[in-house]
């Protein structure tokens, strides 16, 4: 039986065939159009014995980009999205845990791979869409579609397997909650190397026969004045706390503008971290109606949603989506009543196969078949979910990435002058938390520590984001008696030295 994903992929690039899928900065391209090109860039990757590998990306957010997805998926291979703001070393990385077979790029951006490629054929977006025959194989629900890389509490990013099942069923799932219709035109700068801008907004839109608006990367004014043409705009947390200080600062004259643009919306979503009721209830002014703000996760597409018309709890991320099964467990393994904490657990059919390659951490993931988010939240009276934290202190959310504490000190850790380090978040109000990194130089080498040196050094190696914003030199970190670093008692220490620097 051919792939729900490819089965919906089909009918979409076919029912309504000359409508524009994709709007991006350089052209408008037909749902049929795009349905040609993927089917060429999968027979030419088929032309290479590509199918059943691994193929990574690296394409500019624009239509080449779904046609270099649609194009592998269709192929029978899987994808694997690089993102230009991850540094050479980085990208290195993801190529070589994936055992990547092949790299497709954008051309502005096939010299960033030049150094890692190796032998592996280097096959730029434009050449295969012009590919002269076409070829689209049925796939399975069960085949991984995409392996997205998502930080964790171990050391090294983790690689999610995620099935064509899991991207049909969680576009399908979210597109019915959200009232999609081929009519909305969503507004789209989120990043793709992630769930969020890959599963939750593009696909959702694309799979519904929606029409994508996509610019490359975020810019306040120029998402203010696209709006004008969008009917939804789906955003993280620090993109809306973003939109709204350009419009806090702009001319009166924009701002009149963007203020009616906003009134078109018919929907706003937040996610992938909490909405901070000062934001949620400019929007309310601006459009009408607070933020609809949902739960997801790499492993599991969405969770939770608050509804389209029906009450939205600001502070919750709703009631189960309709299609995924839900439960708060209390650390006893019962289920936790309305206000008591416990462990988010989720089970349903965008829930993801597993980690690469790590069948362990894949089963100690789970428990009964439900996945454990380690998000710690509580039910309220009214069956919608709170989020209350993480149960782990080395996963931070800044600006909707997750941050490992842990990835990121391990990083540090090669500086030669670091000699030791702990990485750890503390609330910000633009960016939700920020990464500050703790460090204690070895002797006499305070200088190639400080902040200005380390961050570049770092950035070399990990991307910007996840490069602590701030770095503080300390004598030594509160330990226990075995000499673990006591997170909670370093994170009050350092408030405190930022306090006191005014930060
Ligand atoms: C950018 N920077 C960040 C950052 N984004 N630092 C920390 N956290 C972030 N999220 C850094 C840049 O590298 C730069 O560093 C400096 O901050 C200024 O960058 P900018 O160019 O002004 O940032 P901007 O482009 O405005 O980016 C903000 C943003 C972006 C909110 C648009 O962070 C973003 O696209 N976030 C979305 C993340 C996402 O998609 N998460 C979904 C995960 S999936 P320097 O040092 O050069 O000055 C998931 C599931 C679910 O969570 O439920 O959705
Ligand atoms: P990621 O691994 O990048 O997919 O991030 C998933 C995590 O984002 C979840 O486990 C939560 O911690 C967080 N998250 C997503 N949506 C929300 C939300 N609406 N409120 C609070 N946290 C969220």
């Amino acid at each position: 039986m051919t792939s729900r994903l490819v089965e919906r992929w089909q009918q979409v690039t076919s029912v309504d065939a000359a409508k524009v899928a994709i709007d991006d900065d350089h052209e408008s391209v037909s749902f049929e159009t795009l349905g040609a090109r993927a089917s060429a860039v999968s027979a030419a990757l088929r032309g290479r014995g590509l199918e059943g590998q691994r193929v990574a990306m690296l394409v500019t957010q624009s239509s080449g980009w779904v046609e270099a997805f649609f194009g592998t998926v269709l192929s029978g291979a899987v994808v694997v999205p690089l993102s230009p703001l991850h540094p050479e070393a980085e990208q290195r990385w993801f190529v070589e845990n994936s055992r990547s077979k092949a790299i497709i790029v954008s051309r502005d951006l096939e010299r960033r791979v030049s150094g890692y490629a190796g032998d592996r054929p280097v096959l730029e977006i434009e050449e295969l869409r012009q590919f002269p025959t076409a070829h689209v194989s049925p796939g399975s629900d069960d085949d991984t579609a995409v392996i997205l890389y998502t930080s964790g509490t171990t050391g090294k990013p983790k690689g999610a397997l995620i099935t064509h099942a899991n991207l049909a069923e969680l576009a399908r799932l979210v597109a019915s909650a959200w009232q999609w219709s081929p009519d909305d035109v969503l507004l789209h700068s989120l990043p793709l190397h992630h769930l969020h801008g890959l599963g939750i907004s593009l696909f959702v839109s694309l799979l519904a026969g929606g029409r994508t608006r996509m610019i490359q990367k975020f810019d306040a004014p120029r998402m203010w004045d696209l709006m004008a043409e969008a009917t939804v705009l789906m955003g993280v947390p620090t993109m809306h706390k973003k939109l709204l200080d350009a419009l806090d600062t702009a001319e009166a004259a924009d701002r009149d503008r963007w203020q009616k643009n906003a009134g078109g919306l018919r929907l706003v979503t937040s996610g992938s971290a909490a909405l901070p009721s000062t934001v949620g209830e400019r929007w309310r002014e601006l459009t009408g109606a607070y933020p609809l703000e949902r739960f997801g996760m790499t492993e599991i597409g969405v969770g939770m949603t608050n509804p389209v018309s029906g009450k939205r709890v600001p502070g919750t991320c709703g009631p189960p989506l309709p299609g995924m099964d839900i439960r708060v467990v209390r650390e006893d393994g019962d289920d936790a009543a309305p206000g008591e904490p416990g462990e988010i657990w989720i089970r349903g059919p965008s829930v993801f196969k597993g980690y690469d390659g790590q069948q362990d951490v894949t089963r100690r993931s789970f428990t009964d078949g439900w996945f454990r988010s380690g998000d710690t939240a509580t039910w309220t009276e009214d069956g919608y979910v709170k989020i209350l934290g993480r149960t782990s202190v080395d996963i931070l959310k800044s600006g909707g990435y997750k941050l490992s504490a842990l990835e990121i000190e391990e990083v540090l850790r090669e500086h030669s002058a670091v000699n030791d380090v702990a990485v750890v978040g503390v609330p910000d109000e633009t960016w939700g938390e920020i990464a500050v990194a703790a460090v204690i130089s070895r002797a006499g080498r305070e200088s190639e520590v400080e902040e200005a040196p380390l961050r570049q050094w770092a950035k070399q190696h990990i991307a910007a984001y996840k490069v602590p914003k701030r770095v503080l030199l300390f004598e030594d970190f509160p330990r226990n008696p075995v000499g673990k670093v006591i997170k909670p008692e370093l994170v009050k220490l350092v408030r405190r030295r930022l306090e006191t620097a005014g930060y």
